[in-house]
C-alpha cells in the first residue's frame, strides 16, 4: 500500500486560529513512522501553501475568505488528483474542514464516482445563503454535493462532485435548521449519535460501507476530529458533547480497513492550541493507522 501525506495548514474557514497547526501536530505524533512500521509506504509531500489572515490586507467579510479558500482547495485538488492517479492513497492533514472541497474534487477527477464517509459532530451542509457563522468549514459537504451559489461548487470542474446516495454522515449531533432541510431534500444518509447509540457502531458501519461502496469507483473518508467525544479529542475548535468514544471510532476505522475500500482519507480540525499535550494529534495518527489496516493481532 502506497500513501502520500499532504498537509493543508488552513484556518481561513474556521472561527479560531490554531487549526493551521494541525498538520504539524499530526506529523509531530509520528504519522509517517507509524505507517511505515505497519508496512505502508508513506511519502510526505509537504504542505499546500495557505495565506495568513494577518497579512495581505485580508479583510474578512460576512462570508470569510471565499477567494483564498478557492485558491487553496484548487491547488489541493490538483495534488490529490496527481497522487491518486499514481495509485497512491492521499492522506490529507488539516487544517479546517473547508479543505474537503479540494480533496473530494481531486479524488473525483482521479477515481470517478466517489462514496464519502463523513465523520463529524456537524453536518457541514450550510451554504453562503444559510450559514449562521460565515465560516466555510460549515459548508464543504453542501458544495461537494453541488448545492449553494458559490464558485466553491466548481472546484476543478463545474458542479456536483458526489451523489447524495453515495454520501453518509456519521456521529452527527449539531445540525442547523437549513441543514436539516438540505438533508431531507438531498437524501444523504445520516447516522446521528442517536442512531449510533441504538444500533451500535458495527451495524452503522455495515450499512454505511454498503452505501458508499455500491455503484462507486472509490471511497473517501473525511474525519473531522470533533466527531469524537471531546474527552478523547479536546483539541478541536468546535467541540460538542456526547460524541463517538475511543473504541467506537477505532472499530469504525478497522471496519473500513477490513472492507478494503479506502482510496483517500483526510483528518481535519486538529487544533493543538486547544489540545492537551497533543492528545488529539496522537489519536489522529492512531486512527489513520487503523483505517489503513493496523490490527491488535
Ligand atoms: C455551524 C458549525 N454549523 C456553522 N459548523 C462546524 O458554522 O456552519 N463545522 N463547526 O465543523
Ligand atoms: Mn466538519
Ligand atoms: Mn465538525
Ligand atoms: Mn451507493
Amino acid at each position: 500500500m502506497n500513501t502520500s501525506i499532504i498537509g493543508v495548514p488552513m484556518d481561513l474557514g474556521a472561527n479560531r486560529r490554531g487549526v493551521d497547526m494541525g498538520p504539524s501536530a499530526i506529523r509531530y505524533a509520528d504519522l509517517r513512522a507509524k505507517l511505515e512500521e505497519i508496512g505502508i509506504d508513506a511519502k510526505d509531500k509537504g504542505n499546500i501553501s495557505v495565506p495568513l489572515p494577518e497579512i495581505d490586507s485580508m479583510e474578512a467579510e460576512e462570508i470569510k475568505y471565499p477567494k483564498q479558500i478557492e485558491a487553496v482547495t484548487n491547488s489541493l485538488a490538483l495534488q490529490v488528483s496527481k497522487e491518486a492517479s499514481q495509485n497512491r492513497i492521499p492522506i490529507i492533514l488539516g487544517g479546517d474542514h473547508s479543505i474537503a472541497i479540494g480533496s473530494i474534487a481531486g479524488m473525483k477527477q482521479a477515481v470517478g464516482e466517489l462514496g464519502v464517509l463523513w465523520f463529524d459532530a456537524h453536518a457541514d451542509l450550510n451554504t453562503f445563503e444559510t450559514s449562521p457563522s460565515g465560516n466555510i468549514h460549515g459548508m464543504p459537504l453542501a458544495f461537494s454535493l453541488g448545492y449553494g451559489n458559490s464558485n466553491l461548487v466548481n472546484c476543478l470542474e463545474k458542479g456536483q462532485k458526489i451523489k447524495p446516495e453515495n454520501t453518509v454522515l456519521i456521529g452527527t449531533r449539531s445540525i442547523d435548521e437549513p441543514e436539516k432541510e438540505l438533508i431531507e431534500k438531498s437524501g444523504v444518509t445520516v447516522f446521528t449519535m442517536y442512531d449510533l447509540d441504538k444500533m451500535g457502531m458495527n451495524r452503522v458501519m455495515e450499512e454505511a460501507l454498503s452505501i458508499v461502496t455500491s455503484n462507486t469507483d472509490g471511497v473517501h473518508v473525511s474525519l473531522d476530529m470533533d466527531a469524537l467525544d471531546p474527552v478523547e479529542a479536546p483539541g478541536v475548535g468546535t467541540p460538542v458533547r456526547g460524541g463517538i468514544n475511543y473504541r467506537e471510532v477505532h472499530l469504525a476505522m478497522e471496519l473500513i480497513a477490513e472492507a478494503q475500500c479506502i482510496n483517500s482519507m483526510e483528518v481535519v480540525e486538529v487544533n493543538p492550541i486547544l489540545d492537551s499535550v497533543n492528545r488529539t494529534g496522537d489519536l489522529a495518527v492512531e486512527l489513520v493507522a487503523s483505517a489503513l489496516g493496523e490490527r491488535v493481532l
